[in-house]
């Protein structure tokens, strides 16, 4: 029988990533799916602790089993920028082109364009709270490639590919993306529950 489970977000990308890795066991529920419209802030200078406070948020109002995920872009020769700012780094919006423009900007003449995405999940089931992270390795191109996926999908290359996140299917990018980690290890913990 399927559980239900709310993931803190309103980005509907991801949960439908998260829901395809997770199968049928859970099914997930939106935000905006239990009525809940409102923006929670995003105020912890770290991903784990923004990704707790999403999830407290939640479980505060509705004391229902849930979790949150926070993920960031951590570009060593910008001292781990955007990070914990990815969303927002450009804009007040969730702007992904004027994202990306900064990124390549900010990029421009620098021989060391290694990155990494890293995700951390933080899950509140039954009244207890766990973590779990997810990091995938790779660096940013000059230009933009491809058109899936999301965010800085199309600068993305992870290490060992010659596809960028945004030239792959989604079941390739769920196969080795930081998100799937993450999620993975927290599924295996679902189903050991
Ligand atoms: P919620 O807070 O509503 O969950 P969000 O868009 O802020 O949605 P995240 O905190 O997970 O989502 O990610 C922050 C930003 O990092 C996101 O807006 C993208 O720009 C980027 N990002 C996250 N995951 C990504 C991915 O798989 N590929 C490319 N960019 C990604």
């Amino acid at each position: 029988m399927s559980r239900e489970l709310i993931f803190a977000t309103n980005n509907l990308h991801k949960l439908e990533e998260i829901q395809s890795i997770i199968g049928d066991s859970f099914v997930l529920k939106s935000l905006q799916q239990i009525g809940f419209n409102e923006d929670i802030p995003e105020t912890a200078p770290t991903l784990e602790g923004n990704a707790l406070l999403k999830a407290q948020h939640i479980f505060n109002i509705y004391g229902k089993n849930c979790f949150a995920d926070d993920t960031g872009l951590e570009i060593e020769a910008l001292d781990g920028r955007p990070g914990v700012f990815s969303a927002r780094y450009a804009t007040d919006g969730h702007d992904f082109e004027a994202n990306i423009d900064k990124v390549l900007y900010e990029l421009t003449g620098k021989e060391n364009r290694k990155a990494r995405f890293r995700t951390v999940i933080a899950l509140i089931l039954d009244g207890s709270t766990y973590t779990f992270d997810g990091r995938v390795s790779g660096e940013i191109i000059t230009e933009r490639r491809g058109s899936a996926g999301f965010g800085y999908d199309p600068v993305f290359l992870p290490d060992g590919y010659s596809f960028t996140f945004a030239e792959m299917p989604l079941e390739e990018k769920n196969k080795i993306s930081h998100r799937a980690l993450a999620v993975n290890k927290l599924v295996g913990f679902l189903k050991s529950k």
